[in-house]
């Protein structure tokens, strides 16, 4: 039997509890990426939660602070992008030395119009977008940065980034825009098709080869529907290449203009395809369900929506398993 992809689950510095730790060891979920808050991304904390992690018997496959990787000074080349820029690399420095594989690396903007009941959600609340309405929405800078500007940017932090993550043996993941439209809230989307996660795999092997990985979104890659390319056939091409570094496995209603986000089982595309390329493609690295429906906390809220998304995701994983004899 082929080594599989591993299913994860999200730990956060706050929910890093013995509770939370076993929920996931009940589920079978063996590996998990860990979000740090900015109060507990120092040396001491990061180890000390990571160490918490794995005495329960989890792998850390990645990890990283949210503030900081999408930091605005940073991507948009703000004058103070400099001190941002270094609390990063220090915290992937702590990672990286800690062992943990994968870090994160920029652009990462999620904009959406709000969480709402409809048609596709049963009742839940499920993050919606109209792109009408945000792009209706005024510029967050002034003077708009343009889309040179922002790659110029994100040239300046990858050679930054790649020599200090290269240290530690880390690689960083680069997340699409989402929603992955070329231009809202004055300023442009870094990654908003294909093309731009090959321009800036090119861009970051000009410094460093190999540092610079995908978190494939099948999210935004179902949002931009054919705009974003093609999504079978670009999951492909990263895996074979050896740069996706995890899955995020979420669908959606449709394409843009409009969408709101979906089960699994229910949104425009057949996720088994998905899945059946990871699986004939020999993908061994993490895969995660990514955003879920806001849910009552009474009948189990945000635990109970992963628990169902897991085992929903283990099941196609398995099934595409047992087609191709892995
Ligand atoms: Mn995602």
């Amino acid at each position: 039997m082929r080594r599989k992809m591993h299913p994860q689950l999200g730990v956060s510095s706050e929910n890093a509890t013995p509770e939370y730790l076993q929920y996931l060891k009940q589920m079978n979920v063996t590996h998990c990426f860990v979000m740090f808050s900015n109060e507990q991304s120092d040396y001491e904390h990061v180890n000390r939660i990571l160490e918490r992690i794995r005495a329960a018997g989890l792998t850390v496959d990645d990890a990283g602070n949210s503030f900081l990787y999408k930091h605005l000074s940073i991507h948009l080349g703000l004058p103070d992008r400099d001190k941002w820029i270094e609390r990063y690399n220090t915290l992937n420095r702590i990672l990286g030395n800690a062992g943990v594989p994968v870090g994160y690396i920029g652009n990462s903007r999620v904009s959406h119009t709000g969480y709402f009941a409809d048609p596709f959600t049963h009742g839940a609340l499920g993050r919606t977008v109209h792109m009408e309405e945000i792009l209706k929405r005024p510029p967050v800078i002034d003077p708009p940065v343009s889309e040179e500007q922002l790659w110029e940017s994100f040239r300046y932090l990858l050679q930054a980034a790649l020599p200090a993550a290269k240290e530690t043996g880390m690689r960083l993941a680069l997340h699409p825009s989402d929603p992955p439209y070329p231009a809202y809230e004055g300023y442009p989307s870094l990654i908003h098709n294909s093309d731009c996660f090959r321009r800036a795999i090119r861009m970051a092997d000009e410094i460093e080869p190999g540092i610079l990985g995908l978190k494939f979104c099948c999210g935004c890659w179902l949002e931009g529907g054919p705009t974003f390319g093609d999504i079978l056939a670009d999951l492909r091409e990263f895996v074979r290449a050896g740069r996706v570094l995890t899955v995020h496995f979420r669908n959606v209603s449709s394409p843009l203009p409009d969408f709101t986000e979906t089960l699994a089982e229910d949104g425009y595309f057949d996720m088994m395809k998905i899945m059946r390329v990871l699986v004939q493609e020999g993908y061994d690295g993490a895969i995660y369900p990514d955003h879920v429906f806001r849910t009552s906390p009474e009948t189990g809220g945000d635990l109970a929506a992963f628990a169902y998304a897991m085992g929903y995701l283990k099941g196609l994983m398995n099934a595409a398993c047992s087609e191709t004899g892995d």
